[in-house]
């Protein structure tokens, strides 16, 4: 991509309406706009990361065997009212009336529409267990939306759900989903803490939260120095300095973003809408269920709180949205050194690599201004006395460090 075809929508003030550095960064590296109160448009370069974070989840939950699906957004009060929660859930809940009288609402989660789906498709216990999910816009009329698409009122959640004949069963893929939310973030290259937590409106008997630890998180988490035990404090009947209740270590608090939740869920929508498979006895079993969250949207905005400095966001490797930029000084004077950007763009990108050419008759300090605020991992700036002597610059975003590399052997560096 050269940037004089693409949106690049940099600016330099801080946005005095966002608090915290995440919403900060993503407004000034144009990644996210505005359109109502916790409703954003992703422009080009915000939406290169949530796909790429969208992938790995998509990745990693396919490797467990998940089946994906999508499910509508919209949803008929009817099946809120088997659950019970039409009641429940309270002004959270966005409920649209249609022509014909007939209320809707904007999904917030999924469990109704996904259990009258499953009542419908699974008859036998040879069907289970089975895993589905889907990738999908959710609506929640948050009372408060804050801190941009940290907490919006309509962000994009992976939501699965597992069915199961036994609790046993249950226990297995819950186990499973931990272990690939591990993988997951562990890939998106955060620091996480997975927390025991409570279950809230969507209910069952067990969860655990995956946080984000960052200071700007709006959670308190009790963790163990000494093991991976942590516990959200809602929940927690102990409190920081205490020995952990797993025996090993103190306890300390952080402060944490959640980014995804696992839940066992139990028969709590199977029984309420009626759902039943048959046994090998041909005797009618209400499923088990689980339930398994990530706030795809919400941990874009995680990694920048964990990954940024004084001059803007420094994306991981694994979801910045291009891996490399090639800064040219000069190139609309000197026809060597466009030459040698252009050969180099070309070579990079035939390589496999999302490459980012600063093709702008710009000022360097500009150009180099806007590669560190939208956090490309590395830059490679080419100029005349680097050609001079066959060698190009090239830096890391993150630690500041600078190689000279031959210009022959930079397309194996990366
Ligand atoms: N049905 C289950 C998961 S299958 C569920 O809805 N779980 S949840 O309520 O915990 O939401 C899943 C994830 O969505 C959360 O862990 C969080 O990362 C994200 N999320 C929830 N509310 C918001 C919000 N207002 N803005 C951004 N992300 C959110």
């Amino acid at each position: 991509m050269q940037t004089t075809k693409y949106l690049l929508a940099t600016y330099k003030e801080t946005p005095a309406d966002a608090e915290i550095i995440s919403h900060q960064l993503m407004l000034r590296a144009g990644m996210i706009r505005k359109n109502a109160a916790g409703i954003y448009a992703w422009l080009p370069l915000g939406l290169r990361v949530l796909k790429k974070v969208e992938n790995i989840v998509r990745e990693e939950l396919n490797r467990t065997g998940a089946l994906e699906i999508l499910m509508p957004a919209i949803q008929p009060s009817e099946l809120w009212q088997e659950s019970g929660r039409w009641e429940q859930y309270g002004p959270e809940l966005l409920r649209i009336i249609d022509r014909h009288k007939n209320e809707f609402c904007f999904g917030p989660t999924h469990e109704e529409v996904i259990t009258a789906l499953m009542r419908n498709e699974l008859q036998s216990y040879k069907q289970l267990p089975i895993t589905l999910y889907q990738i999908q816009t959710k609506f929640r009329d948050e009372i408060r939306p804050r801190f941009g698409v940290m907490r919006s009122r309509e962000f994009l959640m992976k939501d699965a759900y597992s069915f199961h004949m036994t609790k046993a069963s249950l226990q297995e893929t819950y186990e499973i989903m931990y272990k690939t939310y591990q993988n997951i973030f562990s890939r998106l290259g955060l620091k996480f803490r997975a927390v025991e937590a409570p279950t809230g409106t969507i209910g069952g008997s067990f969860s655990h939260e995956f946080h984000v630890l960052a200071e700007s998180g709006e959670d308190e988490i009790l963790y163990s120095d000494a093991s991976d035990y942590a516990v959200n404090v809602e929940i927690a009947t102990a409190k920081a300095g205490d020995p952990s209740p797993d025996g090993k270590g103190t306890l300390h608090t952080a402060r944490g973003i959640e980014v995804g939740q696992v839940f066992q869920l139990g028969d709590k929508y199977s029984k309420a809408m009626g759902f039943t498979v048959l046994d090998e006895n041909g005797k009618a079993v209400v499923p088990q269920m689980g339930c398994y969250g990530i706030g795809v949207s919400r941990t874009v905005a995680a990694t920048i709180e964990q990954n940024h400095d004084a001059k803007g966001i420094i994306w991981p490797k694994a979801i910045a949205p291009f891996d490399v930029a090639i800064v040219p000084i000069n190139m609309h004077k000197s026809e060597r050194v466009r030459e040698a950007a252009y050969k180099l763009y070309h070579e990079l990108t035939a390589q496999g690599l999302d490459v980012l050419l600063d093709d702008r008759n710009e000022r360097v300090g500009v150009m180099f201004a806007d590669m560190e605020l939208i956090g490309i991992p590395k830059q490679i700036v080419v100029g005349e006395r680097g050609l001079d002597a066959g060698t190009v610059e090239y830096k890391d975003r993150k630690t500041g460090a600078v190689e000279h590399i031959g210009l022959d052997s930079i397309s194996l560096t990366l």
